[in-house]
């Protein structure tokens, strides 16, 4: 890539550089959007990136037991079939490792590295109306200019440490799963205190009670869920997958969730007791994100979604041997899959060991954080290390962080004070050339993000090819249909059970004071892709050109 320097800031220790594009992110997002900019259009593009490696949320998470919940065989790119029949994943569920190896993989495939300024963080970005360019400031006082700039910053980037009384006079070590130690924790011996049981909490808790002194787990909300069912991939697996690429993308977008499965078309109330115990049976012995396809409306019919619901309560009391901590661990106050259901190794088995102890937080909230641990209203916990799995400020968290200001100044902070307001999740008005890949209002975090992210730069690399043919420098998200679209975001999660979850992220409801607002596009994968290809292909409807 040429990038224009200029001499004279290059003199007094800051950079200037002018580019076509700016990405900001390194992560399956940005590698891929690097790809179409640079190599299908030709433009000049960079990626900033703040860590010091590619990966994007497999960089930071690397916490015990983090792996991905969606399946190997279709966690990945589907748009290079070079890459799809050299690669082979190792387990059903890839861990952290085999991921940052993987999009190593295909960075150093693709030659994109020579375009990513790792160790590169965003602190700003400013709209210039007159020359409708884009300036990016990073913390090491550089300088990208560009017409269009393209966050690729992932949905669950911006961790979420609650601010807890006394954190700071804490004598012992303490860590957010999202942000670990890249040396890893030695955890031998030590007394751990785990807050947070989501997705991330479930995946943690059980190896760090095989490898800690004593785990004391700090639950504020219990949950549900489905064991992984991890296990090797066979060469005879790798041989069929590389075989049957076409037919596993293909069955992955035209569904609800971009997962290459498809959800049943019968009601959970549409057959007798017997038959729907032995097919939530059977998916619970098959294990994964797939026990949600059951039945056709686990997630439209709240008495349907006690079905399921009832079974997998059932199945933590059948697991966990003290009826008391089974209790405890039973979820009451959500249906199954109203919030993301987590899938585990051996979560609930964990709670039968002598070295765990479960803490129910809503009946002994903490106080305070002291220097020897946690102290609730009821007692003192001595601790040497506090794991915050703790979740993200998701979707929002990530862009508004960034310091976005757009036409005339406008900050993006203040633009979504209420919630956000997208366009189809890829722009927003008042904020020209910026196109957020799986932003909010877009399937994103209710799908298979791989998926989600090529539908998404995609679109964004026809749209940046078809302005540059037309010779068109501006577009911008109309406020009209950005109001329409936001008031079909919560259409479509009305028509769902989603919003009933009252501690759901989806909602914002897990960062004290955040709007609460319906985030990610329910409407289904497939329905999104046909309304964005509709757009398109009409003049971008919604979209002021210029
Ligand atoms: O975060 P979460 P996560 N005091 O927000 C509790 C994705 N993911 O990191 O439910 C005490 O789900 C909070 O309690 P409550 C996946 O999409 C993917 O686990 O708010 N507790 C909850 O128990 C997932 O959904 C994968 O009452 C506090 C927990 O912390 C998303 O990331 C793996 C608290 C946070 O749960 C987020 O999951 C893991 C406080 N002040 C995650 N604040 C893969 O596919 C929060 N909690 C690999």
């Amino acid at each position: 890539m040429a990038i224009k320097e200029s001499a004279a800031s290059a003199a007094n220790g800051a950079s200037r550089h002018a580019v076509d594009a700016i990405i900001i992110g390194a992560g399956f997002s940005g590698l891929y959007q690097l790809h179409k900019l640079r190599d299908d259009l030709g433009l000049n593009a960079v990626v900033l990136e703040k860590a010091d490696g590619v990966g994007g949320t497999w960089y930071w998470n690397r916490y015990p037991g983090a792996r991905c919940d969606s399946e190997s065989y279709y966690y990945c790119y589907s748009f290079n079939k070079e890459i799809e029949q050299e690669w082979s994943w190792s387990e059903r569920y890839p861990e952290h490792p085999e991921i940052r190896k993987y999009l190593n993989f295909v960075a150093d495939k693709l030659d994109l590295k020579r375009d990513i300024r790792l160790n590169t963080e965003v602190t700003s970005a400013a709209f210039d109306d007159a020359t409708n360019t884009w300036t990016v400031r990073t913390k090491d006082n550089q300088t990208f200019s560009a017409p269009f700039l393209i966050t690729a910053v992932g949905c669950l980037s911006t961790a979420n440490v609650p601010k807890m009384k006394g954190l700071e006079s804490f004598e012992g070590q303490w860590y957010h799963t999202g942000l670990w130690p890249h040396d890893g924790v030695d955890f031998k011996g030590k007394r751990v205190g785990q807050i947070g049981t989501g997705s991330t909490g479930i995946q943690a808790a059980p190896v760090i009670a095989e490898q800690a002194g004593h785990l004391t787990v700090f639950q504020r909300t219990a949950n549900y869920s489905i064991p992984a069912r991890n296990g090797p991939v066979t060469a005879e697996d790798v041989k069929h997958t590389r075989e049957n690429y076409d037919d596993i993308w293909k069955l992955a977008r035209a569904g609800t969730n971009g997962h290459p499965f498809t959800i049943s078309t019968q009601s959970a109330l549409a057959v007798s007791d017997t038959e729907r115990q032995g097919i939530y049976e059977k998916a619970w012995e098959r294990g994964g994100l797939r026990f949600r396809a059951s039945f056709s409306d686990v997630l439209q019919n709240a008495d349907a979604n006690l079905t399921a619901s009832d079974f997998l309560r059932s199945k933590i009391k059948e697991v966990v041997k003290d009826p008391a901590i089974a209790e405890m661990l039973t979820p009451y106050d959500h249906g199954f899959a109203t919030k993301r259901p987590p899938i585990d190794s051996g979560y609930f088995e964990t709670f039968n060991r002598d070295n765990v102890l479960l803490v129910d937080i809503k009946a002994e909230p903490i106080v305070e954080v002291t220097p020897k641990g946690i102290r609730t209203t009821k007692q003192d916990y001595e601790l040497d290390i506090i794991v915050f799995a703790t979740g993200f400020d998701a979707l929002t968290g990530p862009l508004v962080n960034l310091n976005i200001s757009g036409s005339q100044g406008y900050k993006l902070k203040d633009a979504w004070s209420a919630g956000p307001q997208t366009y189809l999740g890829l722009q927003s008005p008042k904020f020209p050339n910026l196109f957020t890949i799986t932003g909010p209002g877009s399937p994103s975090v209710l799908c298979n993000m791989p998926i989600a992210i090529e539908q998404h730069v995609d679109w964004i690399t026809d749209c940046i090819r078809d302005m540059r043919a037309k010779g068109l420098k501006r577009i911008e998200a109309e406020p009209e249909p950005t109001e329409k679209w936001v008031a079909h975001v919560n259409e479509a999660a009305d028509a769902t059970l989603l919003p009933m979850a009252s501690s759901s992220w989806y909602l914002g409801a897990n960062v004290p004071g955040k709007p609460r607002v319906f985030m990610p596009y329910a409407g289904g994968f497939a329905r999104y892709t046909a309304i964005c290809n509709d757009v398109a292909q009409n003049g971008y409807r919604g979209f002021a050109l210029s």
